[in-house]
Parts: structure tokens; sequence; C-alpha cells
């Protein structure tokens, strides 16, 4: 089973020792915040915002919905592709293009159907609000994909983020495939960075070696889900290990971050995997938790609204029903908090107010906002 928070993987944890209780020491800087619902989803994943303040939310069997926040209200945005929804996947994730005030053009992420089952997918589009409501995306074109399909419907991971040279950065799961991850001729459990068409960005480290190494910025990644800029432009990511060994990493141009080769965590069939100080070549992460948190989505906080919270990572968590704050000091990296809301936390995006939106994960899913109080 794959990190549904199950509490057998706590118990497994116990029996066969590999507990390592994580650090939950409250640190000083406690930020009592309200959370505002908004609207109610059918199985949110991810949240864009537009310069005019309203909201667009993916649900996983393929809507994208435009929430007004100010009037609670939610339409549809037709002409999204086919999603092949079912165990992880669907529509996933969903980005504005840097210049989207002048070009209309967005981002989306999905699992696509074909030979051999399931892949990742990227596709932009541009996107016509309707004054009626709701609006339509148009040109829709897949500018990446996974380079295999599987069966399963597992690990697509494929977060969307741009940095401040305008690439677009993808986070590619290894769709259960493990092995590929390590593999250069695979785009599966990597870091990918692209230009805005699709192109695979000029400058990246194994740019000379071929068409699919050209997209790789890192590897050894297994099921990275969240990935973000702190305040100095270094990218941080966070991903689902296996049983055990969720990560939170430092992101640097070439480096292996060892997936499938090594791992904090064991293969849910009990094999063991050895550790990253065992491979003096591998990048390890900053912070890693043993039982899981399955973080499925980060960000570092920059805005002034929660002002004992900037620079720190706060990470939503599926399996525990909250959200974990990650202080940052240098290149090192500390739980500080957990925070419980009862549900499991999907998607995460800070707006530019300072703000902190998140949306729960499943069935009736809500978009909350967090303000402090
Ligand atoms: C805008 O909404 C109207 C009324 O619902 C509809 O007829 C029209 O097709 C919509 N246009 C777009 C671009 O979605
Ligand atoms: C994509 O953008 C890059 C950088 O602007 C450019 O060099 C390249 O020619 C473009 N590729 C296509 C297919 O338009
Ligand atoms: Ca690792």
């Amino acid at each position: 089973m794959m990190h549904l928070g199950l509490s057998i993987t706590y118990a497994l944890a116990l029996v066969t020792g590999v507990l390592a209780v994580p650090s939950q020491q409250l640190d000083t800087r406690q930020q009592p915040f309200k959370s505002t619902a908004i609207t109610t989803h059918a199985e949110p994943w991810a949240i864009a915002f537009l310069p005019d303040k309203r909201v667009l939310v993916t649900e996983r069997r393929g809507n994208l919905i435009l929430v007004d926040p100010a009037t609670k209200s939610k339409s549809t945005i037709t002409g999204t592709p086919a999603v092949a929804y079912g165990g992880q996947g669907g529509l996933h994730d969903v980005a504005l293009h840097p210049n989207y005030a002048e070009n209309s053009i967005i981002y989306i992420s999905y699992a696509e159907s074909g030979s051999g089952g399931a892949g990742g997918a990227v596709a932009r589009a541009k996107l016509t609000l309707n004054t009626s409501g709701g609006g339509a995306l148009s040109g829709v074109e897949v500018i990446w994909r996974h380079s295999q399909k599987a069966s399963g419907g597992l690990q697509f991971a494929c977060r969307l983020l741009f940095g401040s040279d305008g690439a677009l950065w993808i986070s590619s799961g290894e769709i259960n495939q493990m092995t590929p991850a390590q593999s250069m001729t695979s785009n599966l459990g990597k870091m990918i960075k692209l230009y805005e068409n699709g192109t695979a960005f000029a400058g990246n480290p194994f740019a000379s070696q071929g068409a699919i190494q050209s997209q790789i910025w890192s590897l050894g990644h297994r099921n990275p889900l969240g990935i973000d800029w702190d305040a100095q432009g270094r990218l941080w990511e966070v991903e689902m290990g296996p049983m055990g060994g969720d990560e939170l990493n430092l992101i640097q141009s070439g480096a292996n971050y060892g997936w499938p080769v090594v791992s904090e965590g064991r293969h849910y069939d009990g094999r063991t995997i050895p550790a990253h100080s065992t491979r003096p070549d591998i990048t390890p992460p900053k912070a890693f938790w043993v039982p899981v948190i399955s973080p499925a989505g980060l960000i570092i906080y920059k805005g002034d609204l929660f002002s004992s919270w900037k620079g720190n990572a706060i990470i939503t968590s599926l399996s525990a029903q909250g959200l974990v704050r990650v202080t940052i000091t240098g290149d090192t990296a500390k739980e500080a908090q957990r925070i419980s809301m009862g549900r499991r936390m999907r998607g995460i995006r800070e707006d530019k107010d300072g703000a902190i939106w998140v949306v729960e994960d499943g069935a009736n899913g809500r978009l909350l906002q967090l303000t402090p109080n």
C-alpha cells in the first residue's frame, strides 16, 4: 500500500525497530491562525492564483474549477484534456505562465492513458475567461510527458513551478518503476527543467548527452509532490519515500538523490534499503521522516502575514492530517511543529498577500484560506 496513512506502517516501524522519533518539540514561534472555508471540491489536488484574486483548483477526475473567493462561488473551465483517473492519477497541478497577464497561458499536469498504462504529461493552453462565469482552454498542447507508461496508477507527482529565469520545473515521479529513477535515458524520478515552450533548458547539467538527458536537472527521486523556492532562490523538494523515509531535499544541479539505491525507509514487503550514509556520492535529504508524514505539497513561506514563519518550509501532510512546519537554517532543516487539521491535506500555495491556501484531500475536500488570528 502506498502511503494511505495506515497505522500498519507505524506498527511495522515499531516492530522492525526502524522507528526514529521525529523531532516534534514545539519551538517558540507558534502562530495561531484561522481557517476560512471557501469552496468544496471532489478530490482537489492543486491551487493557482489568477491576477484578479480568483483561484484555479484542479479536481482529480479532470475538472478545472474557477473559484471566486469574494462570493465563494465556483464555475467550470471547459476544454481540459482527458485524464487517466485511477490510483493516484488524474488531473494534478496547475500553474500560470510567467507572462500570463499578457498571454493568458496556463500549464496543467495530469496522468494520461497510453500503451502500457498511464504516465504523467504536462500541457499548456490558453485560458479564456467568460464574463458570465467559467471559461475555456484552447490550443491545448502537450509539451512534456513521461518517457514510459506503467500500470498501477502510482507516483506520477508532476508539480509545476516557474523560476525567476522563466523556466518551467516539473517534479517527475517514477510511477512506481523504481530503477528508471537512476537511468539517464528515462525522465521518471527526475527534476526536469524546460523552457516555457517545453524545450530542454540549455543550461541543464546533462544538456550535451541526449534528448532525455538534456531535460534532467537532478535524479533519484521517488514521488516528489512538492517544490518551492526559498528567498535566496534555492529549490527545495519534498518526496514520499517507501515505507518510511519521506524526504525534504535541497535540489542541486546534477545531483543524485538516491532512489531506489538508498533510502531511510524500507520496501513495502519489508526488504531493507541501504541508508544514504552508505553512499557518499549520493546527496542525502536535509530532513526525513520515519514513520512517514506523506508529504503532498510544499511552500517555503515568504510573506509577512505569518511573520514568525518566514523562511520555514510548510508541508501539507496526508497521513499526519495537517501541516508540518520545518525551520531552515543555512542548509540544515529541522521539524519545528505539527499542526493537526483533522483531514489529509493536499495542495498548498501562498498568495501575494501572504495568506496560505490549502486543499483537503479526497471527497468533499475544502479550499481553505489560512490567515493569522
Ligand atoms: C460563456 O458562457 C456562455 C453562457 O453560459 C456560453 O454560451 C459560452 O459558450 C461561454 N464561453 C466560453 C468561452 O466559455
Ligand atoms: C523554445 O524556447 C527557447 C528559449 O527561448 C528557444 O531557444 C527555442 O528555439 C524554442 N523552441 C521552440 C520549438 O520554439
Ligand atoms: Ca533520497
